[in-house]
């Protein structure tokens, strides 16, 4: 019987993709690698030092610079992401997010957050969410980011749950690999081909609903 939620926050809670993307690309550019679609897709739930060394890499660049001016590169993303973040509202919660958040809490169902982000606490304020999730694992004790599933199996063990007791919600190939190794039911948001190894899948946030589920498990 299900009894909790781990949900993934960015792509799934809100869409902090596209200033993640914009914040890296700043970076990309400065650094000369050549910013497409592709590579900001790529870095979807990958951790802020990981994503960095993947941007790296696209150019060969890897060995371009010292354990010091990466963490200044990293550093550098995040205050441009910062800033971007400053300016989010309750209006940047995704559609029909709002309402599913409300109908789990009205029946008693459990909620974490696993997400790969350190800036989550913050983004869930400026959302106004703080108070639903007031149970987090916290990226920085994690030994692997997804697709490990060490971050959705803490996220249900935080709930004082079994994982078999647990829906994860993801929008990243990565994440749902995670879920599906921790051994909680996946639910995919977004592309069926990207995330076709989901339990459940729904190409939209506002299709997200407990009948919507309950009817893709029956
Ligand atoms: P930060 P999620 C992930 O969040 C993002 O998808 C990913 O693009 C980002 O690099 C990562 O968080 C780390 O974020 O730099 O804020 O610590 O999808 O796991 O909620
Ligand atoms: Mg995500």
């Amino acid at each position: 019987e299900i009894k909790g939620f781990v949900f993934d926050l960015d792509g799934v809670i809100t869409d902090t993709s596209i200033f993640h993307s914009q914040a890296w690309h700043q970076v990309a550019d400065k650094v000369g690698v050549k910013w497409d679609d592709s590579l900001a897709d790529a870095l979807k739930g990958i951790s802020r030092m990981d994503s960095l060394n993947l941007i790296l890499a696209r150019d060969h660049k890897e060995a371009d610079f010292t354990d010091a001016e990466k963490e200044a590169l990293a550093t550098e993303k995040n205050d441009n992401y910062l800033k971007l973040v400053a300016q989010m509202t309750p209006a940047n919660i995704l559609p029909g997010i709002q309402d599913f958040l409300d109908d789990l809490k009205a029946k008693g169902y459990l909620l974490s957050l696993a997400s790969a982000s350190k800036n989550s606490p913050l983004v869930l304020k400026h959302l106004g969410l703080s108070d639903y999730f007031t149970k987090s694992v916290d990226p920085a004790s994690l030994k692997h980011g997804k697709p490990d599933p060490e971050i959705f199996r803490r996220g249900a063990e935080i709930l004082d749950l079994d994982p078999a007791q647990c829906i994860g919600v993801e929008d990243a190939a990565a994440g749902v690999q995670s879920i599906n190794g921790a051994g909680e039911t996946s639910v995919g948001i977004g592309n069926l081909k990207v995330l076709a190894a989901a339990d459940v899948n729904f190409t939209e946030t506002s299709q997200l609903t407990l009948a919507n589920i309950e009817k893709a498990m029956a």
